[in-house]
């Protein structure tokens, strides 16, 4: 029995969001649009089978193709970063940073990060989250004039701490980490180095990012960001007792049976980025950010630290208007058509639910083959919404003539 036939309201809730996406820029800079094959596999008999622990050692009988399927996503992510052990299990980003984690620290051990308000992630130890209730955070900052990492701030906040580990890569930044520096800093103080590329991750893959090794001691990303395959959460280190460490706290130490499905759509998506064409692609996410970027500038946007290195950017919308909040420019935007993130910009004076800033990526929409010449287009439907803010009928229109403009771009099939 189809979907349709068997669960109607379920298929038309699909299908609408499948217009949705179609119809619409999407511009969250941690989302992408996955291959068919990528999708074919995360929705496929997979998920049928429990395959607790590990390719050949399992607990469970009839795993005989989990364990090729699993070896394969193993030793194409090996080869994608270039380092010794991947564990391919972790459900999600947040769940392979708590094992993480659990394989570099003891609880009520030390970290430094920098904090959420300042382009952090959560699982970077925000007070509600596992990493701030079994271990202790203490955050380092970004300089106050250039709003990039300040290394003077993480030497004397891991002077001072005494850290068990220093974590770096982030949720909001939109410049190349230094990750040498970071070992550096590390190594003066008996550190250890875990770098969350989970943002970067397709574009150190295809080298357009430096590499965090073989410098950090543990990596950790999503799969679904730049990565583009399904969503989910890999771990990546060089060192063999870590790697025993980080296998114990994924399983059994804080999940039970992977999700094969998602495995095989890892290894289907990590084949897909050992080729050429994903090098263009990520190559072109950058190149697309940069002309979004000069466009908004030129328009009288202000971006945190003046610009971006990677695939995304932050808009102070401030200096564009006093008056805006990013709650209210992330609803004028998505009214038209354009879907994107209300971000606090480094020191907001505005709470998370209000912000003052907006967070843009350009992942997607290079997946849908946008290029830079493009992006002058983006920026105007952009600055439209926002002069628009607030009025139904304007709105509407940009809504029209965004998804008119959608359809030179179909997403992949
Ligand atoms: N929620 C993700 C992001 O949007 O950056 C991070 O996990």
């Amino acid at each position: 029995m189809t979907l349709q036939e068997a669960d109607p309201q379920i298929a038309e809730l699909m299908a609408k969001e499948q217009h949705r996406q179609e119809s619409t820029l999407e511009l969250i800079a941690s989302e992408n649009h996955v291959s068919r094959a990528v999708m074919e596999a995360a929705g496929s008999v997979l998920t049928n089978k429990y395959a607790e622990g590990y390719p050949g050692k399992r607990y469970y009988g009839g795993c005989q193709f989990y364990d090729q399927i699993e070896t394969l996503a193993i030793d194409r992510a090996k080869q994608l970063f270039d380092c010794k052990y991947a564990n391919v299990q972790p459900h999600s980003g947040a769940n392979a940073n708590l094992a993480a984690f659990m394989a570099m620290m003891q609880p009520g051990d030390r970290f430094i990060s920098l904090n959420l308000a300042s382009g952090g992630h959560l699982s970077h130890g925000m007070k509600l989250n596992t990493s701030a209730i079994f271990y202790k955070p203490a955050h380092y900052e970004l300089d106050p004039k250039t709003e990039t990492i300040d290394f003077d701030s993480v030497r004397a906040k891991a002077q001072e701490i005494k850290p068990r580990v220093i974590l770096c890569g982030y949720s909001a930044y939109p410049r190349t980490i230094d990750f040498a520096q970071f070992r550096k800093i590390a190594d003066e103080v008996g550190a250890l180095v875990m770098a969350d590329i989970a943002h970067i991750a397709g574009l150190v893959a295809a080298g357009i990012h430096p590499s965090p090794f073989p410098h950090a001691h543990v990596v950790t990303t999503t799969t679904h960001k730049t990565l583009r395959g399904p969503r989910g959460g890999l771990i990546l280190t060089n060192d063999e007792e870590l790697n025993k460490a980080i296998n114990r706290s994924v399983f059994p130490g804080s999940q039970g049976g992977p999700l094969m499905h998602i495995v095989a759509a890892k290894a289907v998506a990590f084949g897909e980025s050992l080729r050429p064409e994903f090098k263009s692609y990520a190559r072109q996410i950058v190149k697309n950010a940069k002309a979004l970027a000069d466009a908004l500038i030129a328009k009288g946007y202000r971006l945190v630290s003046g610009g971006t290195d990677n695939h995304l950017m932050l808009v102070d919308l401030r200096a564009r208007n006093a008056e805006l909040t990013g709650a209210d420019v992330e609803k004028a935007l998505e009214a038209a058509g354009i879907i994107s993130n209300k971000n606090g910009v480094p020191n907001d004076t505005r709470p998370p639910t209000q912000t003052s800033g907006l967070r843009l990526g350009t992942p997607a929409i290079t997946t849908r083959g946008l290029k830079e010449a493009d992006m002058a287009t983006v920026a105007a439907f952009i600055d439209r919404a926002v002069l628009a803010k607030g009025n139904t009928d304007g709105l509407a229109k940009i809504r029209g003539e965004v998804a008119e403009f959608c359809k030179k771009f179909p997403m992949p099939h």
